[in-house]
């Protein structure tokens, strides 16, 4: 549904002018001109929201927002807060507040550095209006996890010349969504330089799926940690909560290891272009205190390489093979190439070494990914050291004893991930691998324990391998290209024209992409407990710093209300929203694409 925002007039608590000359009128939009209410705008392109009630993004479970707005300054804020919450949920909560504020703050369009310029002759009632927050956390221990409970309760409402906002939440993440819900009922008022502020409001909400998440490939280009904070930003307005870091591919190795420096040394695009350990751990704040987890990535054993090359030199042999090897087309999916050297147990211990560093880094890790992907046979089946080690072991050379290989690969470096997390006194984490040949063909049965991982689709959403692993058991995450690729749309990697991940996926695509349709009608069966959310891929082949915020931005926010609020209605009638929302993630820093000409603004 739309929320429509229709202003009333009374004193401090006054009408807030229709927006570029549209208001509302019952819940749709009209133009108003001199003689009344003329046209409704049906143009795709050229839609207004009505105002800050009416463009609350995600759309919550219920919301019934007033119509009446107060001006004030966000440096009028107070707030009492009560915590029935172990671990370091108070603290959190705290600095959420100061987020939220600055937040507030940053809806003045000349705001700098944490201020704005709130200055000018206001009437005294703006100046003494107060908004205070209310807000109680019932449990949790500040720590995300796949049965958080994320839902919360908004209740505004005004006396005299205070709002009040009670929030009520199992959890600190719900208490902060609804912090992110109330931010999204302010709006800088231009005639006033102050911000208008709805003051009665009644919302209560909860995410129709767990697992909220977008990908981040940091390998192929580097990404800047400023640019990963300000993606974790846009997350955050949008109540996404997964953040994972591709990290590491062939073509560099960006993450620097105490333990191990040699990986960076010889795998990084440069000394800048490198994540410390402080770094990860900054980030990793960064995003827990925004609601949102981090899920690292290891891709192996294919996607290896840059990194890997320093073995020889340290005695310990050929840790990967086909590393830069040529012609790429026969031994990977794209240049440089490179998999493990599953013949040399000294690959194994560097590995346990990796788990144990990123183990130490991030402190926790709740949730870890192993990549899984694209493995090469030809690579393997193909290096003498490989085939003259599997003839000794008495295995035979067909495809299926190298599968073989590549699920007892798989199982071991589950095993030394646990090993991590248990050296730690921790469980071990929950492992997620990508659809390949190891998930297919009963090979996901032998070397993949369905309480154990969590499988992530890439192929198309009609993909009959998403049946199988449902009626199998698996949890799934849906990253089908055909919709949730973001990267695509820059033209090929290689070769000519387009490839198969053209053409560019509008918004509206990424929006209209129901995971748990798309297993519906595979399946015509409900397996909602089975479909733990999405996730939309940046891979960075053709993007890096200066790129990244116009291809994730606002089609992140389009697949955060998918699943956020799982709408049954389709993209159009979210526009108007988006449109807003658009602006907000622009008031935050982030250099958003566009989805209309600005003359659709205008005053006649
Ligand atoms: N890198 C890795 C990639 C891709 C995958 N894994 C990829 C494949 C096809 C398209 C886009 C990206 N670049 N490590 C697949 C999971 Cl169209």
């Amino acid at each position: 549904f739309l929320v429509c925002f229709r202003p009333t007039f009374s004193s401090n608590f006054f009408q807030l002018p229709s927006p570029w000359g549209w208001a509302c009128e019952e819940d749709k939009c009209v133009k108003k001109s001199a003689g009344g209410p003329t046209s409704l705008l049906t143009l795709n392109t050229c839609k207004i929201t009505c105002g800050p009630a009416g463009a609350l993004w995600p759309l919550p479970t219920m919301a019934i927002v007033g119509n009446e707005v107060a001006n004030f300054l966000p440096t009028n804020l107070t707030h009492s807060l009560t915590c029935g919450a172990g671990g370091d949920s108070c603290q959190l909560l705290q600095e959420a507040v100061t987020i939220f504020q600055d937040n507030l703050h940053r809806y003045h369009p000349n705001y700098k550095n944490g201020s704005a310029p709130w200055v000018g002759p206001w009437d005294p009632p703006t100046l003494r209006h107060k908004l205070h927050l209310d807000v109680t956390i019932q449990g949790g221990d500040g720590i995300l996890t796949l049965d958080t409970d994320e839902s919360y309760e908004l209740a505004v409402s005004r006396v005299e010349s205070v709002t009040t906002a009670v929030i009520i939440a199992p959890t600190f993440f719900g208490a902060r969504h609804a912090l992110e819900t109330l931010s999204q009922l302010a709006e800088y008022h231009e005639t006033t330089n102050s911000l208008v502020l709805v003051t009665n409001a009644t919302v209560s909400d909860a995410p129709a799926f767990k697992y909220r998440g977008l990908l981040v490939d940091t390998s192929r280009n580097f990404i800047s940690v400023g640019v990963l904070e300000r993606t974790l930003e846009g997350m955050a307005s949008t109540k996404l909560n997964t953040l994972h870091l591709h990290l590491t591919d062939t073509h560099s190795w960006p993450l620097y290891l105490p333990g191990l420096p040699n990986m960076a040394y010889y795998g990084a695009y440069s000394p800048s272009n490198i994540y410390t350990p402080q770094d990860m751990r900054h980030l990793q704040h960064y995003a827990r205190v925004r609601g949102i987890r981090l899920v690292p990535e290891i891709d192996g054993p294919a996607h290896v390489g840059n990194g890997w090359q320093w073995g020889p030199k340290e005695g310990l042999g050929n840790l990967a093979v086909c590393v830069n090897q040529e012609p790429w087309q026969e031994f990977c999916v794209e240049p440089p190439c490179g998999q493990f050297n599953l013949a040399n147990p000294n690959m194994y211990t560097v590995l346990r070494k990796i788990y144990f560093e990123i183990y130490d880094i991030f402190n926790s890790v709740d949730i870890f990914h192993y990549g899984g992907d694209e493995v090469n046979l030809n690579c393997w089946n193909t290096t003498d050291e490989i085939v003259e080690w599997m003839t000794a072991n008495n295995h035979s050379l067909t495809d299926d004893a190298y599968y073989e290989q590549w699920g007892i690969f798989q199982e071991k470096a589950r095993l030394l991930m646990a090993d991590a997390a248990i050296s730690k006194r921790m469980k071990e984490p929950t492992g997620m691998i990508w659809t390949s040949h190891l998930t297919e063909m009963g090979r996901e049965l032998r070397y993949l324990n369905q309480s154990k991982y969590i499988i992530q689709i890439w192929s198309t959403g009609d993909d009959p391998v998403i049946t199988k692993l449902l009626q199998e058991g698996y949890k799934l995450v849906f990253s089908n290209h055909d919709a949730w690729y973001l990267d695509c749309g820059a033209g090929a990697w290689v070769g000519e024209g387009n490839n198969w991940c053209s053409p560019y996926k509008g918004w509206q695509a990424v929006y209209n992409n129901n995971p748990h349709r798309l297993a519906l009608e595979l399946t015509g069966n409900e397996y909602k407990d089975a479909i733990l959310g999405g996730e939309a891929a940046l891979w960075t082949e053709q993007a890096d710093d200066a790129t990244v915020d116009a291809k994730l931005w606002p089609r992140g926010a389009a697949l955060g209300e998918r699943l956020w609020s799982n709408p049954s209605t389709s993209w159009s009638l979210a526009e108007l929203r988006l449109i807003h929302h658009r602006q907000r993630l622009m008031n935050r820093g982030i250099m958003a694409d566009r989805i209309q000409p600005q003359w659709c603004h205008q005053n006649e």
